[in-house]
């Protein structure tokens, strides 16, 4: 064997890294962390800086993984957030409702799509590939999603909902391949999992904006939310976008599943059937568990989204509703995007409570809790124990105490 060709190839496998650890030793003159921290975790696939522990918790009211090892919500950690888009690792996950992550090896993967079509169809991922894609911001929020007095936290009130870059396919370009049929008025998906997750939209949504999506904030889906393809239903309620997606079947009628139950209710002080998100915005900061080291200026900020289009306006108050002003919008504006805003704002050290109100691009404006009562015909504290039922869009607000600890004013 060459021995010059031997050494090199050694070089080659060993040589790069130890070269690279060189320069930097030789810059600082002490062993950096690098050398020390697994290629792994810091270099193959960047980890983030140990100083930085923000992590998903639990919902309140159901320990995740439970003692079968399954995983019901866990929750973004909203107070953390910068910008707009959720690190895929900080991503709320919904409830598998009694199943694990389905294990799916994207070279097995179908997606067939059927029903009343001209010609049937079923796509490989490297097929759904050879589409042109789109890539889109846009959150994903779970019906769960409603603040309660018990909760301390923005994560707490408000962690079910998440914002990614989402990349696939428009559904609507492969309902086009296969060929619809007149007198469609529904499509239903369903997902891997043992509970299959399936869910009917109308067409009309189907056709709009929907996507059959393998991409998130760049890379492909995380498992938990939905890898190898899961469907997106921008604006949408959360269930709708169905994971792991298996099939979507294109019919003539809206189909009753599993995800039915707790959406469709003969109380009439229960929405029935709601699709689509209003106009929502939450605090992030100043929120509950925060504490203002004194008395100066401070930048209030949140995220505000709906499921109606694109955020028009957002305001602030500081005196629990009294008086508003308008917040300014702080980066891009997506529709059924999470929509950053933030205003400054001198604390004088007295006790206040602060909220946001969002407004959307079709002028809904997001109520109150007293607001919605009315509606619904119940009296005002009516939702103040087991929070309002059916998706809840209601203005959160955050009590500042005199020593700058921040709390829940619902409670
Ligand atoms: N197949 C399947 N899809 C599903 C679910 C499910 O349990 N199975 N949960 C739904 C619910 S209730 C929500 S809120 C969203 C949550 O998406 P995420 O887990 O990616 O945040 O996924 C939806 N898609
Ligand atoms: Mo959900």
């Amino acid at each position: 064997m060459d021995s010059k060709k031997a050494s090199r190839r050694k070089f080659l496998k060993g040589g790069a890294a130890a070269a690279a650890v060189g320069a930097i030793q030789s810059a600082s003159g002490q062993t950096p962390a690098l050398v020390k921290s697994s290629l792994k975790d810091e270099v193959a696939y960047g980890e983030r800086s140990h100083y930085v522990t923000s992590v998903r918790v639990p919902v309140l009211e159901r320990p995740s993984p439970d003692e079968f090892g399954l995983t019901f919500h866990v929750l973004t950690p909203l107070q953390d957030s910068v910008g707009i888009i959720t690190p895929s690792s900080l991503h709320f996950v919904g409830t598998h409702r009694g199943a694990i992550v389905p294990d799916i090896d994207p070279r097995e993967y179908r997606f067939l799509l059927h029903g009343m079509v001209d010609r049937p169809l079923e796509f490989t991922l490297e097929e759904l590939k050879r589409f042109p894609s789109v890539s889109r911001i846009h959150f994903i929020e779970c019906l769960g999603n409603r603040a309660k007095p018990e909760h301390k936290t923005v994560q707490q009130t408000t962690g079910l909902t998440s914002c990614s870059e989402w990349t696939g396919v428009p559904l609507s370009l492969l309902l086009k391949e296969v060929g619809v049929q007149k007198g469609v008025s529904w499509v239903v998906s369903e997902g891997s999992e043992e509970v299959k997750g399936a869910g009917s939209i109308p067409l009309a949504k189907a056709m709009d904006d929907c996507l059959v999506a393998y991409g998130q904030n760049g890379e492909p889906l995380r498992p938990q939310n939905g890898f190898p393809v899961r469907l997106i239903v921008p604006g949408f309620e959360g269930i709708y976008n169905t994971k792991w997606l298996r099939r979507m079947k294109v019919a003539d009628r809206y189909y009753m599943t599993y995800n039915d139950y707790g959406h469709i209710s003969n109380d009439p002080k229960v929405a029935a059937l709601t699709f689509q998100w209003g106009p929502k915005s939450v605090i992030t900061f100043p929120s509950g568990g925060q504490k203002l080291p004194g008395r100066g200026v401070y930048q209030i900020t949140g995220l505000a989204w709906s499921g109606g289009g694109a955020v028009r306006k957002v305001e602030i108050s500081t005196d629990g509703g009294h008086t508003w002003k308008d917040a300014e919008i702080r980066g891009e504006v997506h529709r059924m995007a999470h929509t950053r805003f933030g205003m400054n704002w001198k604390w004088e050290g007295q006790e206040c409570v602060v909220m946001s109100r969002c407004t959307d691009e079709l002028g809904q404006v997001q109520p109150t809790r007293a607001q919605v009562a009315k509606v619904f015909n119940v009296p005002p504290d009516y939702y103040h124990n087991h929070g309002v039922q059916g998706s809840d869009n209601t203005i959160v607000p955050w009590r500042v105490a005199t020593d700058g600890s921040v709390y829940n004013a619902l409670a």
